[in-house]
């Protein structure tokens, strides 16, 4: 058979496939076939919802473990890390999405079932259905949620913080960002009417564990939203599906997911998790409790921890930027383990409380060194090392290993080692 037969034919059967198609999306979409409107069934048509090419395997990594059981040195517990080390452009795609439930498997909730219950110190307590609160006017934004003990000395995952072979999923997968669609929660709190001694929400989520948190009105108030869409479709179940509330720049904690009731109150909860895990450890044995802000932070994703280079020559190093202050202004580079820090290059939008790619072209001439990265925020905050983290919290940098603890926010700038083999290793150090 001549090539030119062969391609004739595949390009008739593609066209006859295709033809197919647009039968099957014109009858779906007059309903003549539509699949039933509550089947669980996936789309049995390959192209109908996309999957990505077999060739690509980046995954979260991490289990639903509530520390336990724990192997020894183990670090890969208790919630799923993003591979943000295969990560490219600002936004993390839904699938892979860091995701903290507190021990408990995402609920299987139908939206058509799903209501939210706002009340307490309102004037009229009110519970909105999925297609009343779809009724108010939307804003899509794109937000970074990051939990506090991303790439925290702190916990058993603090344990693997110093190991060399710790990869950036390891150190910093506890951040992921994502276009949120979904109504500002303050239109929502203006239409049942806020009481003035209202001074705090309680949200609360669906699962078993009824996941708690108390948040500021004032933070309520300003950017907080609903969120119901991520990255253009419907939440995914690790995200709270059907809705969560999305609270910018501030402790992932606050976001609460599968979320069923607000309620207006006067004073904080002590909400378990709130109280008990979150809280930070002072040196003077006391807690520091209601955090909120996340600090300025970076990674530079590649090269980073387990990767390897290919012989000197030219790489553009690449990375994220974030912070929780508003918008990240400037970021800067070090090839010299901290010697000389360089200006690098913005390579998406800025937008505030999210995800920043930033790039730095690098000639690597074989040897030995260290690479970092840091920011500084609209704030003029400048993301500190371990040692200036440590000066700003008044204790000694191996306080935060010694202890396991930290007494506030853990922010410090990721130094990767790369070795004369090419390898690249993990070089943070306390
Ligand atoms: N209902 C509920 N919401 C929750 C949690 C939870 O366990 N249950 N975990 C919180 C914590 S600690 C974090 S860091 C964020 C993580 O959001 P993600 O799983 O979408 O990445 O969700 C928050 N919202
Ligand atoms: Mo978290």
């Amino acid at each position: 058979m001549k090539p030119k037969d062969s391609g004739r034919r595949s390009f008739l059967k593609n066209s006859a496939a295709l033809a197919g198609l647009a039968v099957g999306a014109v009858r779906t979409a007059s309903g003549q076939s539509a699949p039933s409107e509550n089947s669980s069934e996936r789309p049995k048509d390959l192209h109908a919802y996309g999957e990505r090419s077999r060739y690509e395997t980046s995954a979260r990594l991490g289990s639903m473990g509530l520390y336990d059981p724990a192997p020894e040195g183990y670090h890969r517990d208790f919630g799923y890390r993003t591979p943000i080390q295969d990560s490219v452009g600002y936004i993390t795609p839904a699938s892979v999405h860091f995701m903290i439930a507190h021990g408990y498997e995402p609920p299987d909730i139908d939206p058509a079932e799903h209501h939210l219950l706002i009340h307490g110190l309102v004037e009229k307590p009110l519970i909105f259905s999925m297609s009343d609160l779809k009724r108010f006017p939307s804003v899509t934004r794109a937000h970074f949620v990051e939990c506090n003990a991303n790439g925290a000395p702190a916990g058993p995952t603090g344990k693997y913080r110093i190991a060399p072979e710790a990869t950036a999923q390891d150190t910093h997968g506890y951040t992921s960002c994502s276009l949120w669609t979904g109504v500002p929660l303050s239109t929502i709190l203006k239409h049942v009417g806020v009481k003035a001694e209202a001074k705090w929400i309680i949200g609360e989520g669906s699962e078993n564990g009824k996941h708690t948190k108390s948040i500021p009105i004032e933070k309520a108030m300003d950017d907080a939203l609903i969120a119901y869409g991520q990255n253009g479709e419907a939440l995914r179940p690790q995200q709270g599906y059907p809705i969560r509330l999305l609270v910018p720049g501030w402790e992932g904690i606050n976001n609460v997911k599968w979320l069923r009731k607000i309620k207006l109150v006067e004073e904080p909860y002590m909400g378990m998790w709130e109280s008990t895990k979150y809280p930070s450890l002072r040196p003077d044995g006391l807690s520091r409790w209601f955090q909120f802000q996340m600090g300025p932070r970076t990674v530079i994703t590649r090269p980073s921890g387990g990767q390897k280079l290919d012989g000197p020559g030219f790489y553009e190093i690449s990375g994220l930027a974030w912070s929780g202050g508003g918008a990240v202004r400037s970021i800067e580079v070090s090839t010299d383990n901290g010697k000389t820090w360089r200006e690098a290059e913005i390579q998406s939008p800025v937008y505030p409380k999210a995800h920043v790619r930033f790039g730095f072209g690098w000639e690597w001439n074989g040897e030995e060194t260290i690479l970092q990265s840091r920011c500084t925020d609209e704030l003029g905050e400048r993301q500190p090392s371990v040692v200036e983290l440590a000066k700003f919290w008044k204790v000694e940098p191996d306080f935060f290993i010694k202890t396991g603890t930290i007494p506030g926010h853990f922010n410090a700038i990721q130094p990767w080692k790369i070795n004369s083999d090419g390898s690249v290793q993990n070089a943070i150090s306390f």
